[in-house]
């Protein structure tokens, strides 16, 4: 069985995917802070993704790597700069230090939010951060794909919609992705032979998708879940989410126009 290191294991896709991944890998669960209830197959190791010493020293006999650790929304630029930039050299660095070949890294819709949701876009447009968040997003994929083809290392990079159990409203009847159709990719980026380096959109198989997800149909990407199945009750409440036009013209949402978490939101108005 491989062993994975998951970091970033105490957030909210990490605890999806640890139900999903539990008896396919070893899991070895990675944070800053404690990560509680351990399962079967699963061991912890607590330390700082800025810390590369301590990152190689996880990776260390590792099979692969799914990078989720760092902010997962926007905040002030210090925080950007040593969680996702830092944090993100540290992931790859520490991959070919330790020997590790698969990297899954958690890119983000936000890296391409600043595209019109009147245009599908494929996996090979220019990056529209619609944040600092989405910029480190942009820039994670970039240093996937410098380490794939200088290092050779086997990289994989989701653009992830929205993971939970059902879609939460409007936008992410769109972009929403089912912990079972992420797990997939992640598992696809794990195992499937002869990956280089990928982008794929983690996002289910939407009728509403704002998403061309053809790269990850070619990999045998076959999504088991649809968002259209709680459409009619979610557009029962209206076909906004908002009253700002530039987060519902947008694919990125509210990302358009926030500062940072409970900071300033500018007037756009
Ligand atoms: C993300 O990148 C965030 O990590 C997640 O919390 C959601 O806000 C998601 O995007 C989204 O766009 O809904």
């Amino acid at each position: 069985m491989k062993t994975i290191l998951i970091t970033g294991a105490a957030g909210g896709v990490a605890t999806f995917l640890r139900r999903e991944l539990k008896g396919i890998y070893a899991l070895k669960l990675a944070d800053v802070v404690p990560v509680a209830d351990l399962d079967e197959g699963e061991t912890f190791v607590q330390f700082d993704i800025t810390d590369l010493d301590a990152f190689v020293a996880a990776a260390a006999g590792c099979d692969g790597i799914v990078h989720l650790g760092g902010a997962s929304d926007e905040r002030a630029w210090d925080e950007i700069l040593s969680a996702n930039i830092v944090g993100c050299r540290n992931a790859y660095e520490a991959a070919r230090l330790a020997g590790v070949k698969r990297v899954i890294f958690a890119s983000s819709n936000h890296a391409v939010g600043f595209y019109r949701r009147d245009r599908k876009i494929g996996v090979d447009v220019t990056p529209r951060p619609d944040t600092r968040y989405g910029a480190s997003k942009a820039f994670g994929e970039s240093m996937g794909a410098l380490y794939a083809d200088k290092y050779g290392l086997e990289v994989t990079a989701i653009r992830i919609g929205n993971v939970d159990v059902r879609p939460a409203d409007v936008r992410r009847l769109a972009i929403w992705v089912s912990p079972r159709d992420i797990a997939q990719l992640v598992r696809i980026g794990l195992d499937r032979p002869d990956i280089r380096f990928e982008i794929v959109y983690g996002v289910s198989g939407n009728t509403r998708t704002f998403w061309d997800n053809a790269n990850a149909k070619r990999l045998g990407y076959k999504p088991a879940d649809n968002s259209e199945d709680w459409a009619a009750e979610i557009l029962a409440n209206g076909e906004r989410d908002t009253d700002n036009d530039l987060a519902e013209t947008h694919q990125g949402g509210t990302f358009t126009y926030i500062e940072d978490r409970g900071g300033r939101v500018p007037d756009l108005s």
